[in-house]
């Protein structure tokens, strides 16, 4: 039976064999055209990356190897009594492109625990750090100390190896530090929230409720909550900032705990994953100012124009690419009726659902007035103890590595170049327009 690693290579080798005819035969085929005011707003639209994983769909949303999430929910392994799936499966099917088994998952599970030692000094990074540090700075210097375990830094440093071997080292880098990070994601929540009483870990759980289980959360729901958690945050397709970033400093070379790193600060803007923590302040504030509960719809629609009224957006609405409601969003509001259905911060949730959407197609200039994955995950937290929400977006970061870094792996194996668009400049397109 071949490892993951046997397998990867040679689904890998058959589609560099895919890409290279692909290649040959299409390679001068026009795939699109640009606009100058594309150029100029975030090269929305832009068809500018090959990225394996997954898919956006503006309306139906995102498909992890042409998998939704609700098909995801349904198809991929359970942990043993469990409804949702693991994320050792999801990263399983995103590396090699098929669903994996029962026993793939175990597998996975388990390589995962076998590689999870951190060491020391990654620890002592973060201590250096004074407990005011934002979260996601303590996550990306635990990444940037750890680093010192690269083994693709090593072998390229060594010069033994060449360009056919940089995805069997970029593979073991992105299997290591998936291990690790739950670890260190746990420590920077133990000693900035509960006084440093670290919890060792317990490599009878899979990865997800071992996560939940050293940030100090042993229940079997919010296991299960872990489990969806970090399966429906992992990919985004790769033009998102963090995915973009981490094939964009890994183009270069940049080994994986580099280009992850990387990617983690790009993460942390609140138009992006700092979106998490930025709703559930933004909702407690409301509730601050409305004098607490649920408050009626007449009120959060009053609160809501003047967060905009102040130039503010509205956290956890809207999308680059998405059109619809985020069946992110919906998975999680599809796990809180089952689980906390009464729950008075996930209610609030649902009835601003129903009232910003319209407030902001009003507005006339919002391309997407519907909630995102960010609208909905820091209230089921919440319910379960996790109040720190300033740590919101490291659990975002945390999953996340499962698809950009399975992403590099693929970079690597394909052996696709540094990556180095044009950019030209105001008086460049003036002088351009004048030619036409
Ligand atoms: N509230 C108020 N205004 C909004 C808005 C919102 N939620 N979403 C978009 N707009 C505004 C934009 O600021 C822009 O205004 P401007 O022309 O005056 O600058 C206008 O509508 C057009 O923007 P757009 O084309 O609809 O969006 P975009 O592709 O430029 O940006 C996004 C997408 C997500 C950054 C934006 O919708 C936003 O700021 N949302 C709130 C932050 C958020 O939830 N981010 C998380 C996204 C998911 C994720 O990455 N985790």
């Amino acid at each position: 039976m071949s490892t993951l690693k046997e397998k990867f290579k040679a689904k890998a080798d058959e589609q560099a064999a895919r890409v290279r005819k692909l290649m040959q035969e299409y390679g001068h085929t026009k795939i699109g055209e640009i606009t100058l005011s594309q150029v100029y707003q975030g090269m929305r639209g832009v068809i500018g990356l090959v990225t394996e994983t997954s898919l956006l769909d503006p309306n139906e949303g995102i498909r992890f190897r042409g998998y939704s999430i609700p098909q995801l929910r349904k198809q991929l392994p359970k942990a043993p009594g469990g409804h949702e799936p693991l994320p050792e499966g999801l990263f399983y099917l995103m590396l090699l492109g098929e669903l994996p088994t029962e026993q793939d998952v175990i597998d996975m599970s388990n390589a995962w625990g076998r590689r999870s030692h951190v060491p020391n000094h990654v620890f002592d990074a973060i201590d250096a750090l004074p407990l005011s540090t934002h979260p996601m700075t303590m996550f990306t210097i635990g990444i940037m100390a750890m680093q010192t375990e690269s083994r693709f830094a090593k072998a390229y440093a060594s010069g033994k190896i060449g360009k056919a071997d940089y995805w069997d080292y970029t593979f073991e880098d992105a299997m290591n530090l998936i291990a690790r990070l739950p670890r260190i994601a746990a420590y920077i929540y133990r000693r900035k929230y509960k006084g440093g009483d670290n919890i060792q870990p317990d490599h009878s759980l899979d990865w997800a409720a071992n996560f939940a289980h050293m940030l100090g959360y042993d229940d079997e729901s919010f296991y299960e909550l872990m489990r969806l958690y970090m399966t429906i945050h992992a990919d985004h397709e790769g033009g998102n900032v963090s995915a973009h970033t981490v094939h964009l400093v890994g183009s270069a070379l940049s080994d994986p705990y580099l280009a992850f790193s990387a990617g983690m600060n790009g993460l942390a803007g609140p138009l992006h994953g700092l979106a998490n923590q930025e709703v559930i302040k933004w909702i407690k504030n409301m509730q601050q100012e409305l004098g607490g509960g649920l408050p009626g719809k007449e009120q959060i629609a009053a609160f809501v124009h003047k967060t905009l009224s102040e130039g503010k957006v509205i956290p956890g609405y809207g999308h680059a690419v998405l059109r619809q409601t985020d069946p992110r969003f919906l998975a999680q509001m599809d796990f809180a009726k089952k689980h906390l259905p009464d729950d008075e911060l996930v209610n609030l949730v649902w009835r601003i659902y129903e009232v910003v959407p319209p407030i902001l197609q009003e507005l006339g200039k919002v391309k997407n007035p519907w909630p995102n994955v960010d609208a909905h995950s820091g209230a089921l937290l919440e319910h379960y103890g996790l109040v720190e929400y300033e740590f919101y977006t490291v659990l975002f970061g945390v999953s996340r590595s499962l698809g950009v870094l399975a992403s590099l792996c693929w970079d690597r194996a394909l052996g696709l170049p540094i990556e180095r668009p044009k950019s030209v400049t105001t008086e460049w397109l003036e002088q351009f327009v004048k030619g036409q």
